[in-house]
């Protein structure tokens, strides 16, 4: 018999593995990948999964797994499922439990968090604050009764194994996630992990230095209502663009912002943010070329280099609320 953890390499996966293998020790095959790689049910790891073996499967849409899930019950393997990303139809199966919430205050630890009645209920705070739910991550700490510099310790140790995910391939990551988790596991409590592990403070380091090396560079274009950066070609490009996009908005909320990061040859990877004063379109201008999001953010996967001048004329032009 195997057991298979199967889980985003992000701060929630992370914190969401964390507290089910604290409550029920196993020692699993670990599957993991960057924050972007949430095809992971499909990886090789898992083919010969079966009969008497067990997966957990943590922070990634069921929907985008499902041919891989199907194939899973289909051989016998018995399957546990926490996540909060679109799940389409749920199979009703006997050997699949699925917990999924897609509500918008909502993270996989938080789920786990629940299904344990709050046994390590600081990893889940952490893991909020890194996926974003800042009021989640107060509304459930406030139960702990945290310091303020508690808050501020989980805040940062959230932020910091969530960036730890962002890349292009595994190889851009600081740790890979599977190591990371293997420094945490055992460990009940995140604000000991957060003061005494070594990788804590560098990964810290490590968002800290990729965000400088952005804030060094003169945009591309810049006029008074559109800003575009183009990154190097540089593992720390790839592992900062969306937080570097994501503070230009917060720096400067009347302008609209393009990050651009080449990820194949000859190609871009765009992130686009819509003034924050102005949260509209940053979809509609994405879709013109290939790309998708929400109004406020948006991205292209792959702009090719020789639409850079057009792409740059058109976001200048582009009508983003003023
Ligand atoms: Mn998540």
């Amino acid at each position: 018999m195997t057991d298979y953890d199967v889980f985003n390499g992000d701060a929630d996966g992370l914190c969401a593995l964390q507290q089910l293998r604290l409550a029920e020790p196993r020692a699993a095959q670990l599957v993991t990948g960057t924050k972007r790689d949430i095809a992971l049910l499909a990886r090789p790891a898992l083919a010969e999964a079966a009969a008497g073996d067990r997966v957990t499967v943590l922070d990634i849409s069921l929907d985008r797994n499902r041919a891989a899930l199907e194939s899973l019950l289909a051989r016998g393997a018995q399957i546990v499922w926490f996540d909060h990303h679109f799940a389409g139809d749920i199979p009703t199966h006997a050997r699949l439990h699925a917990q999924i919430d897609t509500s918008p205050q909502v993270c996989t630890s938080i789920l786990v968090d629940r299904h344990l009645g709050g046994r390590y209920r600081g990893w889940a705070v952490a893991a909020a604050f890194g996926d974003g739910l800042t009021d989640a991550a107060r509304a459930l700490g406030a139960q702990l009764a945290l310091s303020d510099g508690d808050f501020e310790r989980l805040r940062s140790l959230g932020e910091a194994l969530n960036y730890n995910g962002y890349g292009e391939s595994e190889a851009d990551l600081t740790i890979h996630p599977a190591e990371l988790s293997a420094l945490m596991r055992g460990e009940t409590d995140p604000l000991r992990f957060a003061a005494e592990a070594p990788i804590v403070a560098e990964l810290i380091e490590a968002m800290r230095a990729d965000l400088a090396n952005a804030r060094a560079l003169e945009p591309g274009y810049a006029d008074a209502a559109v800003a575009v950066y183009l990154l190097p070609d540089a593992a720390w490009s790839r592992r900062v663009s969306g937080t570097f996009a994501h503070a230009l908005a917060a720096d400067s909320p009347q302008r609209a912002h393009a990050v651009l990061t080449p990820n194949a040859p000859g190609a871009y990877l765009v992130s686009v943010r819509a003034p924050r004063a102005h949260p509209q379109g940053a979809d509609r201008f994405c879709r013109e070329f290939g790309g998708g999001g929400r109004s406020g953010a948006a991205g292209i996967d792959r702009l090719p280099a020789q639409r850079l001048d057009d792409f740059i004329a058109r976001f200048a032009r582009a009508f983003w609320g003023q």
